[in-house]
Parts: C-alpha cells; structure tokens; sequence
C-alpha cells in the first residue's frame, strides 16, 4: 500500500527542527506553518523532534501553540518526551551520571576552553539540561553576527571536532556521546540517548503502520545520524524546509 493510502491513524511523521522545518537557529515560516497544519496534518500524525530544549522549540515554532498542534513533541532528542500537549516523561542526566562524573567532565570542559583562544567569547559556554548538556565553545550568549563569525571561523578551524575528539579521549571510560545539531555547540549526553529516544516511546505506546523521519544532520557525528538509519522509520534526507515540504507533498499526494 503506498504511503498516500494510509489513514491518518497509521502514519506518523517526524520532523527535525534545524534545516528541517526552519532555517538554522531561526522562525519556521508562515507558509510553511499553513501547509503543516491545513494539508500535513489531516493526513497524518506529525511530530518534531530536536536537538534543543522545549523552550528554543516554542522560540523557532513561534510559541506554545505547538502543544496543541504536534501530537508529539520529543525537545532534547526526545529525552523529554510530549504527548498531545502533556509531558509523558524526561531523562535525567544527574541521576544517570551521578554527581562526581558530571562535577569532573564540566571542570574539564571549563578548563580546556579557558586555554582555547578564539577571535571572540561570550557567556554561557555549558547549557545544563534535563537529558543532555550542550557545549558552546564561543558562549551561547551571542548575537546572530557573532553566530555567524563562528560559522565562517569553524569552516577552517573545525573547533568543535577537535574539542569531541579530546573529550572522547578523556572519557573513554564515561558511557557519553557527542554530536553536532547546529552551528555553533555541540551536544552531550549518555550513548542511546540520541534521537532514536524519541522512537523508544512511540513504539512503547503507538502501533503505527509506517513511520517516516525527516532531517539534515544524518551524517555520522550529526544528530540525525542514528534515526536516520534505524530500521523502524522510512528516511528522508532534506537541507532545506523548501526540500521537506517538497518530499511530504510528493509522498501524501497533497494540491501545491
Ligand atoms: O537543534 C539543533 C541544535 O540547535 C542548537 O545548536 P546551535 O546553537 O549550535 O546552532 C542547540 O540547541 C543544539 O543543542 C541543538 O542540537
């Protein structure tokens, strides 16, 4: 049965944020708000799951309306989990590591990046979360052309890489994993806890016929890497919120 045949009940979609249904770090359209909600969504279940926290989700999908209009959100990589407007559930990375480990990798982090010189830094360079912490060399705390400045450094600097490649080392012996969602930071938190969380609660409570997943980070290291190639979703590819509404209006049969 092609995908177009199935009620809405069968069929889930799930979205990434980032390069997926927005622009890096920036506001879904107002287009692209219209066809979700007036063409996706009658067809099919819809979900969102990111990298970042519920509140740069509200923030990017212009507010907490997306309660009610995503049967799902999965903030976090799904650590949180939000199930028609409700929190189901959330991870927590203290109980998980234990204080002394946490205590030592954030000293670590704050050391090594007081010896690394950049052009500029700002504030907030660890960003402590439920399931994950996210690690910003330049500081989070910055302007969108400071941003930017750091997406041009990176390019030849390859900053982050290398700072997961001594962390890796360092704590070989600690059960973490890094990976790049975004421009500038990078994400942290224990193996298993990347984006096929989000699968592990659907599959816990829903039966749906086909689950599709739809992202730009899916090369390994990126933050869709691992639900990309997970046997239990149909992958897409996108760069673009332009290739995504492309794809779903091609898979669904929609009217343009
Ligand atoms: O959703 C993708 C990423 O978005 C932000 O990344 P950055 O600020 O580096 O562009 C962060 O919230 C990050 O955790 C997240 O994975």
């Amino acid at each position: 049965m092609s995908t177009a045949n199935l009620q809405k009940g069968e069929l889930l979609l799930i979205f990434d944020v980032d390069g997926t249904l927005t622009y890096p770090r920036t506001n879904v359209e107002p287009e692209f708000e219209e066809f979700l909600y007036t063409k996706v969504k009658p067809r099919a279940n819809i979900a969102t799951v990111g990298g970042s926290d519920l509140e740069k989700m509200f923030e990017q999908l212009n507010g907490k309306k997306i309660l009610k209009q995503f049967d799902f959100l999965f903030p976090e990589n799904g650590l949180v989990q939000i199930d028609h407007g409700k929190e189901a559930g959330k991870q927590n990375i203290v109980q998980h590591l234990g204080e002394p480990t946490l205590k030592r990798f954030i000293n670590f982090v704050l050391r090594y990046l007081s010896e690394l010189d950049l052009p500029i830094k700002r504030g907030t360079f660890i960003e402590f979360r439920n399931g994950m912490m996210n690690v910003c060399p330049m500081g989070r705390q910055c302007s969108r052309t400071e941003r930017n400045m750091f997406v041009e450094y990176e390019k030849k600097n390859k900053v982050r890489h290398e700072m997961m490649k001594v962390l890796q080392k360092e704590f070989a012996d600690v059960d973490l994993q890094y990976s790049i969602g975004g421009q500038i930071s990078f994400d942290v938190f224990p193996k298993g806890w990347d984006k096929t969380y989000a699968l592990r609660y659907i599959e816990a409570n829903y039966k749906f016929k086909e689950i599709h997943f739809f992202g730009d980070k899916t090369e390994p290291g990126g933050n869709d890497y691992e639900i990309f190639i997970d046997p239990r979703v149909i992958a897409h590819k996108v760069a673009t919120p332009e290739d995504t509404r492309r794809i779903v209006t091609e898979m669904l049969q929609l009217s343009c």
